[in-house]
């Protein structure tokens, strides 16, 4: 989770986040060193005696600092495209949980199996000790096994919201009428945390998602308590 000192990304749970933020050092690399040469040619430039005043035209430099920054942004799309179907992709999911939006809290159903669904609401600030998560942990949390392949399946009941948890790369919109999917594959146990990320209605800030993130067997045994 995010605590006071976490500056940039949190902590990677799922491969897909490991992939984004290589990509995201990858687009820093190429920011900087772009950064870089325009502060240097702007100092340069103020500092030297003006030797090319009369240059009006250079055929040549015109076509280096237009195709180098093509082939720039070349090296930029390709890796985004490469994720971008990567989050797409689904494959051969073990488990499906369906996540309902309501004003102003989550509700899941574990499809797979009979009568497992439940509400998710947040814990109330009045009845919270100090060590618990303020604002953001829930009554009934998300428990999803690790090491196996659920795809989430978001959906509204009545505004557009948004299923976000940041650890694991995934923001989903839940759309009235609409479904959609995401893929998710935890890589160890423990709790994670999100929030919704729709402006939708007075209370917005008070409908978190906890994912609790446990072994299979575990997994069966919290099954059993339905
Ligand atoms: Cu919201």
């Amino acid at each position: 989770m995010c605590t006071w000192m976490c500056f940039s990304f949190q902590d990677s749970v799922s491969p897909l986040m490991e992939q984004l933020i290589v990509f995201h050092d990858h687009v820093m690399m190429v920011l900087i060193f772009i950064t870089l040469i325009v502060f240097y040619m702007m100092f340069s430039l103020y500092l030297s005696s003006y030797v090319n005043r009369n240059l009006l035209e250079g055929q040549f430099i015109e076509f280096v600092w237009t195709v180098i920054p093509a082939f720039m942004l070349v090296f930029i799309a390709l890796p985004s495209l490469r994720i971008l179907y990567l989050i797409e992709e689904v494959n051969n999911p073990l488990l499906t949980i369906k996540g309902v939006g309501h004003q102003w809290y989550w509700s899941y159903e574990y499809s797979d199996f009979s009568k497992v669904d439940f509400d998710s609401f947040m814990n109330l600030y009045s009845e919270s000790s100090l060590d618990s998560f303020r604002l953001l942990d829930v009554d009934n949390r998300v428990v999803v096994p690790f090491g196996i392949q659920v795809r989430l399946l978001v959906s509204s009941f009545d505004v557009i919201h948004s299923w976000t948890v940041p650890c694991l790369g995934l923001k989903l919109d839940a759309l009235p009428g609409r479904v959609n999917q995401g893929l998710i594959y935890l890589m160890r146990p423990g709790l994670f945390f999100g929030q919704c990320s729709e402006i939708c209605g007075s209370n917005h800030s008070f409908m978190p998602i906890v994912l609790e993130s446990v072994s299979l067997y575990s997994f069966l045994s919290w099954l059993m308590s339905f």
